[in-house]
């Protein structure tokens, strides 16, 4: 793996943190009952949409399922939009009436829908599109481990595979569905080495690790632009808190505090830090500011939201088909 360079591990870092505040403050605030929308939190697989976003140019398009918030900041989507979004409020991603698992922005080529497996075909119809237009871009499908148990995904794969079109599939394996192990879901070999059978180019990566994920994402997509055809990446991870709301669960029963924890130690943000730490001793500043900046953006946007007009009944059948 290339070594990558300060500036792209500080923008990493950054985008890794703007993630990590805006949802644990989104937690934290939850519980007030303003947020009407169930939320699936992204907290600990950052490194995954941060990685391969930030291998990806503003015009290709980015698709993404229920924890779709990582995605859609990765993507350079407007943290204020998400925010107003989460509150219902008419400036919101889409005007207030999607909600967490269904943000958008047409302005960076996101958007993300809950129904599993959903998006990864329309991820193939962007790719599809863009060989038509003669266009360089690629397409990417954000998916879980347990989307990949639907139908759709071979379907998807086998006519990406066929018309050698240009989409990067990413399956983040945090290895749970809402409360189901994989080991009760899907044979013991590994998915990325399934997904092969389908005549796709696979790799596992530690998901964690937002450099690997980066470098891999960019080569791939590098060589997408150049001779279109989909690859796969199963990126191994894990999220820290209950599969939809913002609480921890560790009573549930479903997984042991002992697997958070040692999981909460392959932190990828101090996994990151750490690693910038050894080539650049002034990154605690840097750090400590960039967090505090943050933090300020975080909370500017939440009051916004708090003092932001609710959608007007007037405008309720408009969009609609
Ligand atoms: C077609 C469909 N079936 C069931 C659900 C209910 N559901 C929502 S999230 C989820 C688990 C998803 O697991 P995975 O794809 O691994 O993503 P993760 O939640 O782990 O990020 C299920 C079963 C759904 N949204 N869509
Ligand atoms: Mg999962």
């Amino acid at each position: 793996m290339k070594t990558l360079s300060i500036e792209l591990k500080k923008r990493l870092m950054r985008d890794m943190l703007l993630i990590r505040i805006a949802e644990e403050r989104l937690a934290e605030i939850y519980p007030q009952g303003e947020m009407r929308t169930p939320t699936h939190f992204s907290i600990g697989q950052e490194a995954v949409s941060v990685g391969v976003c930030a291998a990806l140019k503003k015009s290709d398009a980015v698709f993404a399922s229920h924890r779709c918030h990582a995605a859609y900041l990765a993507k350079g989507g407007d943290l204020g939009a998400m925010v107003q979004e989460l509150f219902g409020r008419a400036a919101g991603s889409c005007r207030g009436r999607g909600g967490s698992a269904h943000l958008a922005s047409g302005a960076c080529n996101m958007y993300a829908a809950p129904i599993l497996g959903a998006m990864i075909p329309v991820s193939v119809g962007a790719a599809l599109s863009f060989a038509m237009d003669k266009k360089k871009n690629i397409a990417v499908a954000f998916f879980g481990d347990a989307a990949l148990e639907e139908g759709v995904f071979a379907e998807s794969v086998n006519f990406a595979v066929v018309k050698k079109l240009p989409v990067l599939f990413v399956c983040e394996n945090n290895f749970y569905s809402t409360h189901t192990h994989i080991k009760y879901r899907q044979p013991g070999r590994p998915i990325y080495r399934r997904v092969r059978g389908l005549g796709i180019e696979t790799v596992r990566i530690d998901g964690n690790d937002v450099c690997a994920v980066y470098d891999r994402a960019k080569r791939y997509s590098d060589t997408m632009r150049r001779d279109p055809r989909p690859y796969f990446m199963e990126c191994v991870t894990y999220r820290y808190r209950e599969h939809v709301g913002p609480l921890f669960d560790f009573e549930n029963p479903y997984r042991s505090k002992e697997e958070v924890m040692q999981w909460m130690r392959k932190c990828p943000i101090g996994r990151l830090k750490k690693s910038l730490s050894a080539a650049w001793p002034g990154i605690r500043w840097w750090y400590e500011d960039c967090r505090a900046r943050l933090e300020d953006e975080v909370d500017a946007a939440v009051r916004s939201a708090r003092l932001s007009p609710w959608p007007q009944q007037k405008d309720l059948l408009r969009d609609v088909y």
